[in-house]
């Protein structure tokens, strides 16, 4: 198995309801490690890019603006097949069908809130982590 590293962000309605810690807790039990965390408010700008290839979808607005309702933790995680561990651990984009013990089905508020972002493939992982660290932010 390869050694990977993914993008995360757990967003406002987790920041707001001080879950960092609880959901930080779930990612390191799963045998991720942290490597670079910051606490940043997304602008309405880096939103819209960020989820640009969801751009025509209904949901677009609402996803941009419950980006940037309130402080996100992003970080950077390592470990074994990082990408879809940490995808397993955050649960079904629905908390309602996110399986128990998932980062989703534990703090999850609906569809649209639903606590974190993973990365979902390498390339997407690579330019994610561009997006918000510099290469001496991240210590593996
Ligand atoms: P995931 O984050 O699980 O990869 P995507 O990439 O399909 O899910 O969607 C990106 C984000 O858009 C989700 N995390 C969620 O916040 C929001 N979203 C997805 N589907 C809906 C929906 N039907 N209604 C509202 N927001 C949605």
């Amino acid at each position: 198995m390869a050694i990977e590293r993914t993008f995360s962000i757990i967003k406002p309605d987790a920041t707001r309801r001080n879950l960092t810690g609880a959901i930080n807790a779930l990612i390191e039990k799963a045998g991720l490690r942290i490597i670079a965390q910051k606490r940043v408010r997304i602008t309405t700008a880096q939103a819209e890019t960020f989820y640009a290839v969801h751009k025509e979808r209904p949901f677009f607005g609402e996803l941009v603006e419950t980006m940037t309702a309130g402080p996100v933790v992003v970080q950077v995680l390592e470990g074994e097949n990082a990408i879809k561990a940490y995808r397993d651990v955050l649960g079904a984009t629905d908390p309602a069908k996110a399986a128990p013990g998932t980062i989703r089905k534990e703090f999850a508020l609906s569809v649209g809130e639903n606590s974190g972002h993973g990365s979902d493939a390498p390339e997407t992982a690579a330019i994610e982590i561009a997006q918000w660290f510099s290469g001496n932010e991240i210590v593996g």
